[in-house]
């Protein structure tokens, strides 16, 4: 198939589906991250805000493809609300919109046994009051996506009762669904493991979906591709959300053994390619469905945090574009007449295709550098803010952002 396409017809192809591209990253993966063995500082990681909104900045500079940037409200919003209009301006001064809203309903030791799930009232009672508080901070920054994960699980078989805790957490998330604003979206993130490791109260994307139902129309599952069991078919869960209409976003990394958060496209840029086919062929069938939301969700331990970021979202403009090229009414012929080696062969000559000089020409087109990773090198940038930033990140604080 696309081997019969030259560059220029490729070019030609991708022009408005990369003008259509958009992902979002995430304010944790420039601020210093790292597992229970230790955090590794980097000078030149952001520390504040307005360092996250810079770096953001860099990187939409460098791809023209990630113009909004999620935000953790404890990490990014210490005095709640307050912080709205600062978190506007620091917007508007880097060109950078404020994105999904995600609470912190982990590391305060009042969520030992939970949040939604916690067995006393007065704890779930607490964790709604901050959610409720984020649903506002979203809604003041224009009723931006609310993005709710929870850590709320157990250790040990008998220290928990499973089905308590699942009336808890639908009464948390219908009073969060009550409290949205008009056309404002909550999302249910699942996560089978971590840091539970007997139960995790929404463990896979059937719990997640029967809570979203059950909460309303404005409620989606969001679909982390760390949050996993090995060997999982993760673009079959892809097609029953969305065949449910209830496929509300992703949170795009990369992982080998559990939910490593390393770099899209690191380990199996294969799985990142069925993903974005699956979600292709969807939107080819179902034009007026909007997309779902394309967040990075990531914490770069090692890498320098800013060239990770340029990294990945080039990697998903490329395997966005693989995904882009393929003729859905070719290969719904072939699936229908069963020729299955020369469907997965057309689907495969998509993802072998080079798409690099037709995101190379996309780029030159639109002002932006050819070759961003190298950009970044020779723009000093990283050097500058490992020298202004050098004195503030000594102090090894906890193990998240
Ligand atoms: C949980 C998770 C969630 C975020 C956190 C930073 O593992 O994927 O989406 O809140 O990472
Ligand atoms: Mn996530």
């Amino acid at each position: 198939m696309n081997d019969t396409l030259d560059p220029r017809a490729i070019s030609e192809r991708l022009r408005k589906h990369l003008d259509g591209f958009a992902i979002e990253v995430p304010s944790w993966g420039f601020a210093n991250t790292g597992t229970r063995f230790g955090k590794y500082l980097q000078v030149s990681a952001a520390h504040t805000l307005e360092e996250k909104f810079s770096d953001a900045a860099q990187v939409q500079k460098l791809t023209g493809a990630c113009p909004s940037m999620a935000l953790h409200v404890l990490w990014d919003f210490p005095r709640g609300i307050g912080d709205v209009a600062a978190v506007c301006e620091l917007g508007r001064q880097y060109g950078i919109r404020p994105g999904a809203i995600n609470p912190n309903l982990f590391e305060n030791q009042v969520y030992k046994y939970g949040s939604f799930g916690n067995p006393d009232a007065d704890v779930r009672r607490l964790a709604l009051d901050h959610v409720l508080e984020s649903v506002a901070i979203a809604r003041e920054l224009g009723n931006v996506d609310l993005s709710l994960w929870f850590a709320d699980g157990s250790n040990y078989a008998g220290t928990q009762h499973i089905r308590n805790r699942i009336e808890w957490f639908h009464q948390g998330l219908q009073a969060t669904h009550a409290a949205l604003g008009e056309g404002q979206r909550m999302l249910v993130e699942y996560k089978p493991f971590e840091p539970a490791f007997y139960h995790t109260d929404i463990a896979d994307w059937g719990m997640a979906l029967l809570f979203a139902r059950a909460a309303g129309p404005q409620a989606f599952v969001l679909v982390d591709t760390g949050h996993h069991y090995q060997s999982q078919n993760i673009e079959q869960i892809l097609a029953w959300l969305m065949h449910e209409k209830m496929l509300g976003g992703l949170h795009f990394n990369d992982r080998r053994y559990a939910d490593d958060d390393l770099t899209l496209g690191s380990v199996d840029p294969y799985q990142a390619f069925r993903i974005f086919h699956e979600i292709r062929l969807y939107q080819s069938e179902h034009p007026a469905v909007s997309p779902p939301a394309y967040v990075i969700d990531q914490s770069h331990n090692l890498k320098n945090k800013v060239e990770a970021m340029v990294q990945t979202v080039l990697a998903a403009q490329e395997l966005y574009a693989k995904a882009c090229l393929v003729d859905h009414g070719k290969l719904t012929r072939l699936q229908r007449e069963c020729r299955l080696v020369e469907a997965e062969e057309y689907l495969r000559a998509a993802f072998w295709t080079d798409v690099r000089p037709a995101l190379r020409t996309w780029r030159e087109e639109r002002g932006l550098p050819a070759d961003p990773l190298q950009t970044l090198r020779a723009s000093g940038y990283l050097a500058r803010t490992e020298r202004e930033r050098g004195s503030k990140n000594q102090s090894g604080a906890s193990s998240y952002a």
